[in-house]
């Protein structure tokens, strides 16, 4: 073998998903760190990546400032993953692990919450199908009754109460034995703890040359 893209060892994608308020930002900036102490390559990633064209129109949305159709936002979500999808193979395949906050498990347990028609669960899906599937899915669990408890809901879209648990319950419904169940209340430090062995893990076996997999194989 020449100096080809086979020689280099991959990175790993993390992804931590959830309800608004149970952690999930702070755990993806402490593993980062994690990492990048031990010398692993890792960046921080979030959806949506409001830094976009299309991010921008997404933040709109999200303060309120303007309104969109329900499939139209739906689609912009998830353009704002297929806009990032070469960067993001391209940094995984050159060995860099990428620690993302929310995905298109977020893009389908939200939109689908509305309930509106049409827009049911495997349309949510459809949209996403084909992109980069995480290699270890970092589920922080929390009863949306705990995560009131919190500080920092702020006043964006969908940061309601009923609405949360609707998200809860379609969480529930994608999830598979392959998703990590954390327990949201542990403190901050033994939920980084079992976070970090679970990326060490993925990282592991994505070095000895686990293959990308696809959403929503
Ligand atoms: N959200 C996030 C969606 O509705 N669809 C998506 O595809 C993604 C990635 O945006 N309430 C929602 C979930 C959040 C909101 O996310 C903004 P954050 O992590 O608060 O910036
Ligand atoms: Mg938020």
């Amino acid at each position: 073998m020449g100096l080809s893209s086979g020689n280099i060892r991959r990175g790993a994608f993390i992804l931590f998903e959830g309800v608004d308020r149970c952690g999930k930002s702070t755990q993806c900036k402490l593993l980062v760190q994690s990492l990048q102490s031990r010398g692993i390559e890792a960046e921080l990633w979030r959806y949506p990546d409001r830094t976009t064209a299309i991010g921008q129109m997404i933040d709109k949305y999200l303060q309120s400032k303007e309104d969109m159709n329900d499939a139209a936002i739906h689609l912009l979500f998830s353009a704002n993953r297929w806009e990032k999808r070469d960067l993001m193979l391209d940094k995984i395949n050159s060995g860099v692990t990428l620690v993302i906050d929310r995905y298109g498990h977020s893009g389908t347990a939200f939109t689908a919450a509305k309930n509106v028609p049409n827009l049911d669960l495997a349309w949510c899906k459809s949209t996403d199908a084909g992109l980069p599937a995480p290699d270890a899915l970092i589920y922080l669990q929390m009863p949306v009754e705990e995560t009131l408890k919190r500080a920092g809901f702020g006043g964006e879209r969908y940061e309601k109460t009923e609405f949360q648990k609707e998200v809860l319950k379609n969480y529930e419904k994608l999830s598979n034995d392959s998703w990590n169940y954390l327990d949201a209340s542990k403190s901050i430090e033994d939920l980084q703890e079992e976070a970090l062995k679970i990326a060490l893990d993925a990282i592991e076996e994505c070095k000895k040359g686990k293959a990308m997999g696809k959403l929503w194989d």
